[in-house]
């Protein structure tokens, strides 16, 4: 038996949490086109008969300008402290900026195993991929590339990792997959329908908030109802739509999924509410589940 914790970090967007869902078999994370999609550490667990493999998806590092954003960077830097490898992914179809190398730099320093992978191989040339490799050759740590889009080279990132796996025991009871509750599950599936439906700062202004979630006596249907707490009352008129067809939109694609994800069918209430600058306020991000200490 082989096991350990993999802390996988990178700038915004690279596409980590794409990556560990890929990894893991199921969706664990939510994902979208913009920066700054997750917000907590989020534990996608692989277990096989000889091996099992704890993800840790971070939020990705971007420089602070709120409470909510920093307390996102200290729960990705602190990520580092808890784990045995260090997956440093990087969006390789993006070219390799000053602060990628700096942040590369600053990791791979680290005592623990670390291994640099470049995503999104899918849609670059291979030229740049080749300039890639080498820039990074001469570090000395192992460099993947995927796909993680198209399941690109995601066994060869497997075998890199089993080999430096440190642990001889299981850590966790083989059909644990997540070390996260349905009821967040469901406030992120409502908070990556807003990201993807929603435009330039509203969906990072917004917090999903469950204030019900049962499931009825027969055993049939989930009640869920949930609060959409945005950051202005312009933010709120343009969630809501005209006539309200913005957020039915969003609930549709949002009740769906979460039907997916339960495997049964749900009643799904959506409230839109507005709470000025919250994301600067210790009190209400506390009260919205983003200070607790892990
Ligand atoms: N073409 C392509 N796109 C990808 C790949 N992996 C991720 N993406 C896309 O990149 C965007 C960001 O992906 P995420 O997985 O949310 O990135 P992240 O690093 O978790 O982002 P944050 O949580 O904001 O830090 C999404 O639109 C993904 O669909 C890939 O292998 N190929
Ligand atoms: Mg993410």
């Amino acid at each position: 038996m082989k096991s350990g914790y993999v802390g996988v970090i990178g700038r915004a967007n690279a596409g980590k949490s794409t990556l560990v869902n890929v990894l893991v078999g199921e969706k664990v994370a939510i994902v979208s086109p913009k920066p700054q999609t997750t917000r907590d550490r989020i534990m996608g667990v692989l277990s096989d008969a000889e091996t099992q493999i704890a993800f840790i998806d971070t939020p990705g590092l971007y420089k602070a300008d709120n409470l909510l954003n920093s307390h996102m960077q200290k729960t990705a830097n602190q990520t580092v402290e808890d784990v045995d490898i260090i997956l440093f992914v990087l969006d390789a179809h993006a070219g390799v900026s000053q602060t990628d190398k700096k942040l590369i730099e600053k990791f791979s320093k680290n005592d623990l195993p670390f291994i640099l992978v470049l995503s999104k191989t899918d849609i670059m040339p291979e030229s740049l991929l080749i300039s890639e490799l080498k820039e990074f050759s001469e570090y000395g740590f192992p460099i993947v590339p995927v796909s993680a889009r198209r399941g690109r080279n995601v066994k060869e990132l497997l075998r890199v990792i089993k080999e430096k796996l440190p642990g001889k025991e299981r850590l966790f009871a083989e059909d644990i997959i997540s070390d996260r509750s349905e009821r967040f599950m469901v406030s992120e599936i409502m908070r990556e329908k807003i990201l993807l439906l929603c435009e330039k700062e509203i969906p990072h202004g917004v917090a999903v908030i469950v204030n019900e979630f049962s499931l009825d006596e027969k055993g049939k249907v989930y009640k869920i109802s949930l609060d959409v707490i945005c950051e202005k009352p312009n933010h709120k008129a343009i969630l809501i739509g005209k006539n309200g067809t913005k957020i039915k939109e969003i609930s549709t694609y949002a009740r769906l999924d979460m039907e997916k994800f339960l495997e049964k069918k749900v009643f799904l209430t959506t409230y839109v509410k507005v709470k000025e600058d919250w994301r600067n306020s210790a009190f209400l991000m506390k009260e919205y589940g983003y200070d607790k200490e892990e």
